[in-house]
This record gives C-alpha cells, sequence and structure tokens, in this order.
C-alpha cells in the first residue's frame, strides 16, 4: 500500500534552512531530523508498502506543495506526525487542507501530544479518521490491513459509522526495540547540520548530523513532564549495545559526522552503556555523540568511556540551584548530586556539559531564582539554557492546576501555557525577564573571568563556524541593554535566546481554532517579508535568523485570545 508521512512542525522552531547546499544537492537544515516518521517509513518499507516522507522544516515543501504530491500519488493513508501542543495547530491546519482537496484519502495523526489527547483531537479535529496512540511500529501496520474497519486495532482511536469515538484498547508496550529496522534516513531531500546545545543553536559541525534513540521512557515524576505517561506509566525500554553500534556504525559507512541521541534519559542503564561505548572505542568509531540525562545516574564512572568513545557533549536537566524549588517540581535530585555529576563530566573529558534550567516554578521566590544563576556560575558547565516553565496537558502539574482552577481541562486542554501567565504563586514575566537579563550578564561575566580557559575553548568551536564578530556579539548581547528595531545582530540574538520564539509558538496555541489559519497564513507572510534574500546575513548566521516573530506575536495578541 502506498503510505505519505508528513512531520509537522512550525518551519521556523528549532528548523533553520541554510542556504548553502549539502555535498549531495540536498537542502541543510539546522535542526533535528524527523526520526518519528523515518522510523515508522523503515517499517513500512520492510513489510513492503510504499512510502514517501516530507518535513516541514523544508522549504521547498510547503503545505501547498504536499497537498498537490497527495492528489498525485493517491495514497492510501497519509500520516501526521508532530511531538508538542506547539506544533498542533499546524497539524490541524495541514489535516483541513489535505481534506478539502481529497474527500476520500484516510488521514491518521501520531505522536505524543496527539497520543495524550486522542478522544479531544479526535473530537476537534474531525477532518482526521484515526489518533495513533504511543509507538508507532505495529500500529501503523496493522491499521493499514484494517483501514476501513480499525476496531480491531490496538491504541488507535477513531470514528465509527455513527460518529461516535472508539478509543481502542491500549496494546501492550513493546519491549524489543531490536526487531525494528534503522530510521529510514536516505530518503527525505534534506540533510540535517549539527546545532549545538538545543536553546543555543549555534552550529558547532558542518558534518552530516542526526539523530538516534537508543532507549523509551523515563521512570522519574516530574511534575512537568508527560513521557513517564507516554511509556507506560513510568516505564524505561532500551535497544541491545550491539543493535545501537551496529547503527552508529551504519551512519559512520554513510558519512555522518555527529549523533545526538534524543532518548529520555539515556543514562540510566551503566552495563549497557559501559558495553556499547567499549564496542564503538573497538570498532573506531569517529562520530560524535551526545546525550541528555539526570545527574542523579549511576553511570558517572563512566565518563571517560564515554568521552573515549567520541561522546561529546551532555546535556542535564538541572532545573533550579535552589533545593525548595527542586523538590517543588519533584525532581528528586539534590543541588549537591548536581555539582558532583557537572564536576565528574568535566573531569572525564566530555566537552560540552550543558545545563537546563527553567525559571518560575511554582512557589520560586525572586531570591530564589537569583540563587540558581549564582549556583550556574559556580558549576563547571560550559553552556546553559535558562527557560521558563510550560505546562501542557498530560504533565502532573497540569493535573494540580485543574484541581486548582488555574486550567478548564474542557476548554484549555490543548493550550500550551507559561506557568507564569495563569499561576498566582509565579512571579509575572515581566518580573522574570528583568531578573533573568540581569542574572545573565553577572553569569556570563563570572564564566568569562573565572573560567577563561574553559569558555575560550568553547568560544573557539563557535568561532570555526560562526563570523567572529557575531560570536563576540552573542557574548556582548546581555551587556547592550534594549534596543530599537531588527538589526541583524538583534535577529542573531533573539535566535540565539530563542525566548520570542519558544513565546510566539506558546502564543500559537491559544488562537481559537475558526482564526488559526489566518493567524498562520499572515505570520508566514510576515516573515517572508521581513526576511527577503537581500536582508539576509552570510551564510552561519543566516542559518539562524530565519525569522522574527513579533508579527506573529503581535496578531495573537491583537486577537486577544485569552
Ligand atoms: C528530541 C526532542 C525535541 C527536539 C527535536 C524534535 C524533532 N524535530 O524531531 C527539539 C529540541 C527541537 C524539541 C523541541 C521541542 N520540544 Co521536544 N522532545 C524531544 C524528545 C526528547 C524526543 C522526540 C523524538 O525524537 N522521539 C523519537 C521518535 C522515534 O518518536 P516519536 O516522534 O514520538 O514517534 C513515535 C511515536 O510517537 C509514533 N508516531 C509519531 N508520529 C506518528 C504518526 C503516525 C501516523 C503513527 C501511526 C505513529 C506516529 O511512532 C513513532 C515511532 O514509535 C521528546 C520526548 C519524547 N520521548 O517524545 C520531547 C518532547 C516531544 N518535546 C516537548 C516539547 C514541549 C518541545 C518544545 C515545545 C519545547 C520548547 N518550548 O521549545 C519544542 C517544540 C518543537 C516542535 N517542533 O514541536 C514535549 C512535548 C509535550 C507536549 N505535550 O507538548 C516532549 C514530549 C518532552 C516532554 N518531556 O514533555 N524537542
Amino acid at each position: 500500500m502506498r503510505v505519505i508521512l508528513i512531520h509537522v512542525r512550525d518551519p521556523q522552531f528549532y528548523a533553520y534552512p541554510i542556504e548553502e547546499r549539502s555535498k549531495r544537492g540536498h537542502i541543510q537544515i539546522i535542526g533535528f531530523p524527523p526520526i518519528g516518521i523515518m522510523s515508522l517509513s523503515a517499517v513500512l518499507k520492510r513489510e513492503g508498502h510504499e512510502c514517501t516522507m516530507f518535513d516541514q522544516a523544508n522549504p521547498e515543501t510547503p503545505n501547498d506543495v504536499i497537498v498537490d504530491e497527495i492528489q498525485r500519488l493517491q495514497p492510501d493513508l497519509v500520516g501526521l506526525s508532530f511531538l508538542s501542543s506547539t506544533s498542533y495547530p499546524y497539524a490541524k491546519i495541514l489535516a483541513r487542507q489535505i481534506r478539502a482537496a481529497n474527500a476520500k484519502v484516510k488521514i491518521a495523526f501520531g505522536g505524543v501530544f496527539a497520543t495524550l489527547n486522542a478522544i479531544r483531537v479526535k473530537e476537534q479535529c474531525t477532518e482526521i479518521d484515526y489518533v495513533c496512540r504511543g509507538d508507532g511500529e505495529q500500529v501503523i501496520l496493522d491499521l493499514l490491513d484494517n483501514l476501513e474497519n480499525p476496531s480491531d486495532v490496538k491504541s488507535v482511536t477513531w470514528a465509527d459509522g455513527d460518529g461516535t469515538i472508539q478509543n481502542n484498547l491500549e496494546r501492550p508496550l513493546e519491549r524489543d526495540l531490536d526487531q525494528w529496522p534503522f530510521p529510514d534516513r536516505e530518503n527525505l531531500p534534506l540533510d540535517f547540520v549539527e546545532t549545538m546545545p538545543f536553546d543555543v543553536p549555534a552550529v558547532l559541525s558542518m558534518d552530516r548530523y542526526t539523530t538516534m534513540q537508543t532507549s523509551r521512557g523515563c521512570p522519574w515524576e516530574c511534575i512537568f513532564c508527560d513521557i513517564p505517561i507516554f511509556n507506560g506509566g513510568g516505564k524505561w525500554r532500551a535497544r541491545s549495545p550491539e543493535h545501537v553500534v551496529a547503527e552508529m556504525e551504519y551512519l559512520q559507512e554513510n558519512g555522518y559526522g555527529g549523533v545526538y541521541f534524543v532518548d529520555d534519559h539515556f543514562l540510566l542503564q551503566p552495563k549497557r552503556i559501559e558495553t556499547m561505548c567499549q564496542a564503538l572505542i573497538d570498532g573506531g568509531n569517529t562520530i560524535k555523540w551526545g546525550c541528555e540525562g539526570r545527574v542523579d545516574s549511576v553511570c558517572m564512572k563512566l565518563f571517560p568511556l564515554m568521552a573515549k568513545s567520541q561522546c561529546r557533549s551532555l546535556m542535564f536537566g538541572l532545573e533550579s540551584g535552589n533545593q525548595k524549588t527542586l523538590d517543588r517540581l519533584k525532581k528528586d535530585q539534590t543541588v549537591e548530586q548536581i555539582e558532583l555529576a557537572v564536576n565528574n563530566a568535566k573531569k572525564g573529558g566530555i566537552e560540552i556539559v550543558h545545563g537546563f534550567f527553567v525559571l518560575g516554578s511554582p512557589g520560586e521566590t525572586e531570591e530564589e531564582m537569583r540563587q540558581t544563576f549564582r549556583f550556574a556560575s559556580k558549576l563547571r558547565i560550559d553552556s546553559f539554557g535558562f527557560n521558563r516553565l510550560c505546562v501542557y496537558r498530560g504533565t502532573p502539574l497540569w493535573t494540580e492546576y485543574a484541581h486548582r482552577g488555574l486550567v478548564d481541562e474542557e476548554k484549555d486542554w490543548f493550550k500550551y501555557f507559561k506557568c507564569s501567565s495563569i499561576d498566582p504563586t509565579v512571579l509575572s514575566g515581566e518580573q522574570i525577564h528583568k531578573i533573568r537579563g540581569e542574572e545573565l550578564q553577572r553569569l556570563i561575566a563570572y564564566k568569562l573571568l573565572r573560567y577563561p580557559l574553559q569558555s575560550f575553548r568553547l568560544l573557539r568551536r563557535f568561532a570555526r563556524y560562526m563570523p567572529i564578530k557575531d560570536v563576540f556579539y552573542l557574548i556582548a548581547k546581555p551587556f547592550l541593554g534594549k534596543k530599537t528595531g531588527a538589526t541583524r545582530a538583534e535577529l542573531l540574538s533573539q535566535a540565539v535566546e530563542h525566548q520570542d520564539v519558544k513565546s510566539a509558538a506558546a502564543d500559537l496555541t491559544l488562537v481559537p481554532d475558526d482564526q488559526l489559519e489566518a493567524v498562520i497564513t499572515g505570520s508566514q507572510a510576515l516573515d517572508k517579508n521581513r526576511m527577503s534574500t537581500k536582508d539576509r546575513p552570510a551564510m552561519h548566521t543566516d542559518a539562524q535568523v530565519p525569522h522574527d516573530v513579533h508579527g506573529r506575536t503581535n496578531v495573537a495578541k491583537d486577537m486577544d485570545v485569552r
């Protein structure tokens, strides 16, 4: 059978096309490849189906091109895959456009957000036929065999002949992940380039880059995360080290230079990591890799081995330097554990240790927030990101807010709120912004003076791929104060700090359904006008600035969406 899979995303959120094409003639994107659809495509092809993929990060395949291709290929199934609440508005619009052009084609949604809101999504988005919940590999195969009557296909939500929504039984979590083929990375006309760390979208290598998933799930119950629920109540499943190493070898043979493991918690099982790293070393692995994990991991003694096997970056979800806030978030980690893990990672030879922090947690005071910055300045982290805490349905924090009457399950389920906008125990957005600005200045100055060598090494890496004046601007930005107008450097900084893009993405989820298409189309037209080719800066900076999201944010605000 013929399937079209589309990775739906805001084309300018975490995906920046570069003007220069790759050696293979493909458009290059700084960002993450759509590994969800790539995984499904590989499974489909192995079973003899045809599969064509699209990624909305590709500027050459906007919605109308995708719809035309659907009309031309007349597939049996179109699968729309998206990760988060922030992509749901785009998925709805695309599904409506497909349905308007083709009354018959079957349309399925899948991914974390759709899974956790399956019944509501099916009710709201009447254009689609099915919501596929959880792991998609077996679901999509079973669905293709039962497109007309999916009543026996586990983990599918659909509507029967009377229009009654059927939420089919959940299939048991698949534990044998080695049974699936490696993702189909060669059939999307895009090449990806390394961006590191996520919240600082600076290019650290122009090598061919991809992602891999070596395990699924996380057993901890942090109140802001929905992954335990997505994975059958905190279950963790992993591929064998042999299977992972075989994929790395395959990637090396195919010219990849960088791989990021998108596991929810890579560091969980020491034996598995040790075997994997040793095999990578023995096999002469040259791919530089990165991963994410908790600081209380029992794998700390393995950091030197990881570094030896080419692990270059380790991203820790540190969240706060204040124990009370960590406990409120149910992070189940101590500030001492943070210090220990970061020190061990650096001593173990990990080149870039990144700290993710959140600001504006429930009950967090100004002093506690400032304490987090002071804590960050003493840590040996190389890079850091400070994001405002957000809440979305599926997380324990959302459930708490529903009980406290801060969100309405019926009206708000698809919205992505900054906690500061809805929780009276959180400092206001303006206060957070001000504190963040002041403290970042101190933090950067402290890092440069206290750890000059470490800072120099990191900046040298940036400078390998970014124009030197942009690197200086990156450092100087927090000290320059507010400027009017979007200068080139200002745009760079917006992209680097990412705050405006994130705010715009969150705001878009608040736009009423019937105004969505107008808002999205309007903002995309604004983006195009703003970034006419002649205004575009040179290659590497260009890669980071194809958006000025203020237009979009204002559109949402003008409509008084909340
Ligand atoms: C890597 C990652 C990113 C990366 C890259 C994403 C990308 N373009 O691929 C970056 C850093 C860019 C990112 C950004 C964001 N992310 Co993120 N991210 C992840 C992470 C850790 C892994 C995603 C992944 O690659 N999974 C591996 C693939 C194989 O799995 P998959 O895509 O889910 O697909 C499988 C199934 O879902 C299913 N499936 C998927 N689609 C379909 C379609 C059909 C038809 C079928 C049948 C099945 C099916 O089959 C696939 C194979 O089993 C997840 C956590 C997680 N485990 O999902 C968070 C996660 C998705 N992110 C999250 C968030 C909030 C965000 C941001 C909004 C953060 C922010 N404020 O900036 C942005 C939004 C970006 C966007 N465009 O949507 C949340 C979403 C929660 C929610 N309800 O909204 C998650 C769940 C993290 C969390 N702990 O809560 N993210």
